[in-house]
């Protein structure tokens, strides 16, 4: 039985007589044979309803309740005294960590009221829920996202585990100044969110941007059915568990693949969403009710939804309310009201919640002040929560959401419990700190409290051997970070690549010339398994339509329809084993896969290889946090930027065409970003990043645009495969083939580097200039951003050192020295991306940068080159500016 007691209908009761009947009628169903034929009947009343066109739908939004009634919930198995100590022992450390750190320094940041509200979600969690990685056991671990915002707790609760000291407690948010930072040794500093980059041997999942934890932990969670479906890693008995804050909810990221998750019947996925009803500035939904607001949300989109509204000095009041007049009354107070009644005393919920008419002054009558102001919400009652982890862990066929009340800033007294400002709030005086040592009894002296020590039982104590014991039954301590995976052996170039390395200028697009190598490498015995190609609805787009029939699209329920093209040899084939994940119209979704693949050597100790093709322009554009969110999880795989470039993309216009792409790449400091021209540079870019990922195991990823413009390809050249990785590679002299009167000996030389499909441009332009007397040399670049990074670290090494060395002269600088006259440099990006590499020139040669800023448009390539000034002419007519 619920909680509630049946609440009034919204509609007037023509004939309360009949109504009763039926009720009575319902009661006696239930009471005589149970829940599920109870149900049964719902549905048969629901399908007469349907088909007579009564225009009923039965509502999304249950009353304010628990989910789970008291005679549901499960014998708590745990030691609550205990537990309840330890949960504010947590809440003081992280406490303490965030005031001492802005006593010491005011700028630091942090929060304590987003832990506040989560501390017995988590702690009840990590007591009875939340499995460690334990090989010898055979159990890889779970997966759990952290509440950004609560990273504190999570510090507290490794320093009391001894996995942290107090001394890095200490150093909380200054992971500069800590003295590992500057020594080596000793106290390490904590970083302020979950940053796996910064703290890889803890921190698995990065949070700290709303939204990215949550669409990520379902694409993981997707992620581990595949490999359990393609029978590379049997993930069946993890869970992947993730607090969210309701705030965050709001985020489009967070929302827009809970149908996935429903469609996939991702029941190894739970979901908290700690509703303190609060977010940054104020309410979440101050006039109306978030939590109603998501319960129809997630069960519209088909999750399990449990409510965890009340705790459990809530059930006697509810038993003995009748007439329903809490639900009535919660079914009316929104959550601006709800806040108010969080941040008064009892007293003023006494006469202001209690106080709205006498059922309810009737029901608060037996209790104190003191009590009023104790009553718990449901996410802070571990007892109930136990219940609904128990519940969710339990359910099979869906994903399921726990949406849990609770207080923001809970236990912070008057000065934070539930306030407008209590998010930021971390300044506590000597009263404040005694009454919180107060409110959760903690063992410290007046003296302690004021001087914020770090507190840690005995080691023998009963609470530390019960945390220990706990950790120990769920197979040691989380979050943990792994890094170590078996090397997967990359096959030799030649075996997928020789069509490209000497392609003898036959004429293919870097995209064909990608998509063939791909569909070589996936045929590689010990390779050929751990790709994951990833495609977000443009397979066809990108000439991959013959990899469905070679090694399928993935899909959780196999094939249920005949395709229409069924003989066809690209016929569209979906498999329980099938390789490639087609995502829809989702790039966030995508991304989201690629990165759970490309952080599967850390997750789950087994490197995968993913390969995500998609339309350049969205992708560091469109979903650039979550590329940086995934640079953050040091992911390693390829993304692939394919109908790239401003101009090379002919037609599709403003929207499509990318000429920004390589320059947000190059922000990112562990992903390589490059810009071939060619298939055999792009050849030697795959072996080399391959070889970096899966042989020598470097936290890096690559970035690679790819062109749909078919020209001729040449041979690679021999000797510069280290040239094309590093950046920029010398293919060709032209020697001028006229003299030309005009132009003075000594400015008849000319240097042209040249990227991407503009390289083609830059290679006429040559040949023209050539013929107009100028002896040319031609670079090609590569990689920009991978010259500009080395020049800037010749550089530090100089400003650091100042006798020269070959180690001090940027690469690009050495290539060049050997070329002569003005250096001109053309790309299909933005002029700011071979603007990098100005400082690491040779000096006194002029530069002259030619790229595509301003808006795209649709036109041939020829009139979009000529617009934007990347054609062979303008190339030529630079060239003509330089010489003079
Ligand atoms: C993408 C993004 N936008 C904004 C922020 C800044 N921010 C940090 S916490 C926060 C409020 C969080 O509210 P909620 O999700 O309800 O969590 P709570 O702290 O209340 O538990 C905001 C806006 C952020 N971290 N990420």
């Amino acid at each position: 039985m619920r909680e509630s007691t049946t609440p009034p209908s919204p509609e007037p009761d023509i004939d309360p007589q009949e109504t009763a009947e039926w009720r009575e009628a319902f009661d006696a169903l239930l009471a005589n044979h149970g829940p599920a034929r109870a149900r049964f009947m719902l549905d048969a009343l629901a399908r007469q309803a349907r088909s007579q066109r009564v225009g009923w739908q039965p509502e999304l939004a249950t009353p304010y309740v628990n989910t789970i009634g008291v005679d549901q919930q499960p014998v708590f198995p745990g030691d609550l005294a205990i537990e309840e100590r330890l949960a504010s022992l947590m809440r003081w450390n992280a406490l303490a960590m965030v005031v001492r750190a802005n006593q010491a320094y005011g700028e630091l940041g942090g929060h304590i009221a987003s832990y506040a509200s989560a501390a017995d979600l988590f702690e009840t969690g990590y007591n009875h829920f939340f499995h460690a990685r334990n090989e010898a056991r055979g159990h890889l671990g779970d997966l759990v996202f952290f509440q950004p915002h609560s990273a504190p707790g999570v510090y507290a609760r490794a320093f009391l585990e001894g996995r942290l000291s107090a001394e890095d407690l200490g150093y909380y948010r200054q992971e500069l100044t800590a003295p590992r930072a500057l020594t080596g040794q000793g106290a390490r500093g904590l970083c302020s969110y979950p940053h796996p980059y910064w703290m890889p041997d803890f921190w698995q999942f990065p949070t700290g941007s709303m939204g990215i934890g949550p669409i990520s932990s379902i694409y993981h969670a997707r992620f581990m059915r595949y490999l359990t479906h393609r029978q590379l890693l049997d993930c069946s008995a993890r869970k992947v568990w993730g607090v969210f804050g309701d705030g965050e909810m709001d985020e489009p990221e967070s929302m827009s693949a809970l149908t996935l998750a429903a469609r996939e019947g991702l029941d190894n996925l739970v979901w908290v969403v700690n509703c303190n009803l609060q977010r940054l500035d104020g309410p979440v939904r101050g006039n109306g009710r978030i939590i109603d607001e998501l319960e129809k949300l997630f069960a519209g989109a088909g999750w399990n939804v449990i409510k965890l509204i009340w705790g459990s000095d809530w059930d006697g009041l509810f038993a003995r309310d009748v007439g329903g007049a809490l639900t009535q009354v919660f079914a009316n107070t929104v959550d601006g009201q709800m806040q108010t009644f969080a941040a008064k005393d009892g007293r003023f919920n006494r006469d202001s919640f209690f106080g709205q008419n006498a059922e309810l002054a009737r029901l608060a009558q037996g209790l104190t002040d003191e009590q009023i102001d104790h009553l718990k919400r449901g996410g802070h009652d571990l007892v109930k929560i136990y219940a609904a982890y128990a519940a969710a862990a339990q359910h099979r066929g869906q994903p399921t959401v726990i949406l849990a009340h609770t207080k923001k800033g809970y236990g912070m007294g008057s000065s934070g419990q539930g306030r407008m400002t209590t998010h930021s709030h971390k300044k506590f005086d000597e009263a404040d700190l005694i009454a919180f040592r107060n409110r959760f009894n903690l063992p410290m002296s007046d003296e302690q409290v004021k001087n914020l020590v770090f507190y840690k039982p005995a080691e023998d104590s009963a609470e530390m051997r019960y945390l220990h014991q706990q950790r120990q039954k769920l197979g040691g301590f989380l979050p943990q970070r792994y890094a170590s995976a078996p090397v997967v052996l990359v096959p030799d170039m030649a075996s997928y690549a020789q069509f490209a390395l000497q392609a003898n200028d036959k004429e293919m697009s870097t995209t064909m010339a990608f998509v063939r190598m791909l569909g070589n490498l996936l045929k590689d015995p010990q390779l050929g398994p751990r790709v994951v190609p990833i495609v977000a609805d443009e397979a066809r787009t990108f000439g991959m339509a013959n990899l469905f029939k070679q090694v399928g699209i993935y899909s959780s329920v196999g094939q249920r329809y005949a395709p229409e093209d069924i003989g066809s040899v690209l016929s569209y084939r979906e498999a329980l084993d099938g390789q490639i994940l087609e995502e829809g119209i989702s790039e966030a979704g995508a991304l989201a896969s690629w990165t759970a693949a490309a952080t599967s050597y850390s997750v789950h100790g087994l490197a995968m290889l993913p390969f995500y093709i998609y339309y350049s322009m969205f992708g560091f554009q469109r979903v650039g946090d979550a590329i940086w969110a995934a640079a953050d999880q040091r992911a390693r795989g390829f993304l692939l930027g394919a109908t790239s470039g401003r101009t090379t993309l002919g037609g599709e216009g403003l929207q499509h065409q990318d000429g920004s792409s390589h320059l947000a790449a190059a922000t990112i400091p562990n992903c390589k970003a490059y810009d071939p021209a060619f298939a055999g540079e792009l050849a030697v870019i795959l072996d080399h990043g391959m070889r970096e990922m899966l042989v020598e195991q470097k936290d890096v990823f690559y970035y690679i645009t790819l062109m749909n413009e078919n020209y001729a390809q040449p041979d690679l050249p021999t000797g510069v495969a280290t040239d094309v990785i590093k950046g920029c590679y010398k293919l060709k002299s032209y020697q001028r083939l006229s003299d030309n009167d005009q132009s003075p000996e000594k400015l008849e030389n000319i240097t042209l580097l040249g990227s991407g499909a503009i390289l083609t441009e830059v290679i006429k332009a040559a040949q023209r200039l050539a013929a107009q007397g100028v002896n040319v040399t031609v670079f090609s670049i590569t990689s920009w951003s991978e010259l500009a990074r080395d020049g800037l670290a010749c550089s530090q090494r100089s400003a650091q050192d100042h006798a020269g060395a070959s180690d001090r002269v940027p690469f690009i600088t050495q290539q060049l020295q050997h070329s002569q006259g003005p250096i001109i440099a053309a790309t299909d990006y933005v002029r700011a991306v071979p603007e990098s590499i100005r400082a690491y020139l040779p000096a006194g040669r002029s530069y002259v940068t030619l790229g595509t800023d301003g808006f795209g448009c649709s036109d041939t390539r020829a009139a979009l080159r000529a617009h934007f000034g990347v054609d062979a002419s303008s190339v030529v007519a630079a060239a003509w500016a330089c010489l003079g």
